[in-house]
């Protein structure tokens, strides 16, 4: 890649706001009651007039959809529910004309058990396939290898009786992990991501890669430090720079592609060498820590409240380490991995909207590229489902059947499952108050969630103070405000416990975001080079008040309320 495209790279991506679609539930134009591409593409007037530049598509390959197509069985491939590779192209050609773009879903640290290159590898142990896959004798007393689990719960290794040995399987066991090891597997990710950037695929999102380099000793993990599940001996692996450089080498960088990576409990550090620019390696990646806050001891099937300075010290931390090493984050409250962060962090009942805007103010603000999760821009909340048959996520199936067998009852888990299932993000996209909120014209995969009424895309594209306004109002700061590309990043509060304040400071402006995260009317003392600041200075670039607050030595914000100003000069 030449320096220029380099630069090129830093700068439009720097600017954009990608906007995630999980297509399953985004827009069904058959009545299958599953979303499908073409419903996307007859979204995208939508989607630009919010301002998006980059689209991010989950995945829509061919696939069994045991983990709702994380589990692939044909990479090269459109799976019949979601359309055909004619509709791909449509929607390619549609986003070009729209000057928009498209981040393309690449899930290689694994592939579904019912992909071919298994089929084969599982046949003997001879087979040239077998290596495609780690494949492990019983331990030397029989059983699993070692005391590795998986993600969605119980062991991590799969036994095969046709050659008694065991597969590794670090999510569902129907999700084999492929072998990074073996340098023809590596060819191959390289040549399937070649072949969607041959036709036109702006970026990637690579699903847990820094999980596909694992300690070839296998050792039991003895439960000194993380969650003793083994993930120490896969996490941020051995050889995951190596193998992610090669990549950049052979597809990101001839391709001049937009990458972000999914870094599963990932370090800092880590993060700062995938994403300098310098490293060759991502643009950007996704870390989860700020969204453990509310996992005791880090444990995300056990529940108590937030830990709100937690949050604000991990999102400060991070924005002053990656800008220190030169990294970039991928901002996010929202995916299709966790419940909404509007029922989580704020408030889905009176202040609803209010929450809304004010986490969106409060993101967007910081340094990095905002992603918006389908829903997130209107104020979707958690579904109040009372019925554990409403859930469809195996990892919620699974961790309900497994709480209930540790001895938990079923109110219990079900208590847990309702605030924690990854399905509280996938309740199908509500565009309008018609039946099925305007999703589908036939029954929905999943429930549609019963406020869909009074919160969808109709209402709030004709009402200027909506979420979706607010979120455009933003999208559209971060192409025209150096200082949110920029500034760097100053927290101000400390430890307040109600609001989170923080600076962004450039050669010309200073951007400064003030949020309450609380029910209560809250006072912040500006620190003092903030008290007197010259009115004429001072602009007003968002809020969630049409009365914002007096300026001076205190700031009083009401329930939830959220600003960010601009200091000129
Ligand atoms: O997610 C990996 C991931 O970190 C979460 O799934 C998390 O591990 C899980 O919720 C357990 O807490 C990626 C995809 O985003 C997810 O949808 C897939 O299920 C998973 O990988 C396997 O491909």
């Amino acid at each position: 890649m030449t320096t220029k495209s380099l630069e090129n790279q830093a700068q439009w991506w720097r600017k954009s706001t990608v906007y995630q679609v999980y297509p399953r539930s985004f827009n069904d134009t058959t009545g299958s009651g599953i979303g499908d591409i073409r419903g996307l593409t007859e979204k995208l007037d939508y989607l630009q007039d919010l301002g998006i530049d980059i689209v991010w598509l989950q995945p829509v390959y061919n696939s069994p959809q045991n983990d709702n197509g994380y589990d692939v069985s044909d990479y090269r491939s459109i799976d019949p529910m979601y359309g055909t590779m004619d509709d791909f192209d449509e929607l390619m050609d549609e986003l070009r004309k729209r000057d928009m773009h498209l981040m393309l879903d690449i899930v290689v640290n694994h592939s579904s058990t019912e992909h071919e290159w298994f089929q084969q590898s599982r046949l003997s142990k001879d087979n040239p396939y077998r290596d495609y896959y780690i494949w492990r004798d019983p331990a030397p007393g029989g059983g699993v290898p070692n005391n590795w689990q998986s993600k969605f719960g119980g062991s991590a290794w799969q036994y095969d009786e046709a050659t008694g040995q065991y597969f590794l399987a670090l999510f569902d066991k129907t999700q084999a992990d492929l072998n990074w090891e073996n340098k023809q597997v590596r060819k191959e990710a390289a040549d399937l991501m070649r072949f969607w950037a041959d036709k036109g695929v702006d970026g990637f999102r690579m699903d847990v890669i820094n999980l596909i380099s694992k300690d070839q000793n296998f050792p039991d993990d003895d439960g000194s430090i993380m969650t003793g599940d083994g993930r120490r001996y896969y996490t941020d692996g051995p050889k995951v720079h190596e193998y992610i450089k090669e990549l950049y080498e052979q597809v990101y960088g001839p391709y001049d592609l937009v990458t972000v990576g999914e870094m599963s409990s990932t370090t800092m550090q880590h993060c700062i060498r995938y994403s300098n620019p310098e490293e060759r390696e991502f643009s950007m990646t996704f870390n989860f820590h700020h969204l453990k806050v509310d996992y005791p001891q880090g444990k995300k099937w056990e529940l108590m409240p937030y830990d709100f300075e937690a949050l604000k010290g991990l999102l400060s931390s991070w924005q002053v380490g990656m800008n220190e090493g030169g990294g970039w984050n991928a901002l996010f409250w929202n995916n299709h991995d966790q419940p909404r962060a509007l029922s989580r962090f704020a408030d889905d009942g009176q202040c609803r909207v209010a929450s809304a805007k004010m986490l969106a103010t409060t993101l967007h603000g910081l340094q990095g590229t905002p992603y918006v999760f389908q829903g997130e821009e209107i104020g979707m909340p958690n579904p109040n489902w009372n019925d554990i048959s409403e859930f469809r996520d195996i990892e919620s199936t699974n961790m309900y059947r497994i709480m209930m067998e540790m001895g938990k009852t079923e109110s219990e888990a079900f208590d847990i499952i309702s605030k924690r299932s990854r399905d509280n993000a996938r309740t199908p996209m509500q565009w309008n108050y018609g039946g099925q909120a305007g999703f589908t014209d036939g029954t929905p995969w999943i429930k549609v969630d019963e406020r869909y009424p009074e919160i969808n895309v109709k209402m709030q594209r004709e009402d200027p103070s909506s979420v979706f306004h607010h979120y455009r109002n933003l999208i559209a700061l971060r192409k025209t405000e150096p200082v949110l590309i920029d500034g760097r990043y100053v927290r101000l509060d400390e430890a307040h416990p109600q609001v989170f304040a923080y600076a962004r400071i450039n050669d010309t402006d200073t951007l400064l975001v003030l949020s309450n995260f609380s029910s209560e009317k809250a006072v912040f003392t500006l620190p003092e080079d903030y008290q007197s600041v010259d009115q004429g200075k001072l602009e007003l670039v968002s809020g969630n008040s049409d009365q914002p607050p007096v300026w001076g030595k205190q700031i009083t914000l009401d329930a939830y309320g959220s600003f960010m100003w601009i200091i000129r000069g």
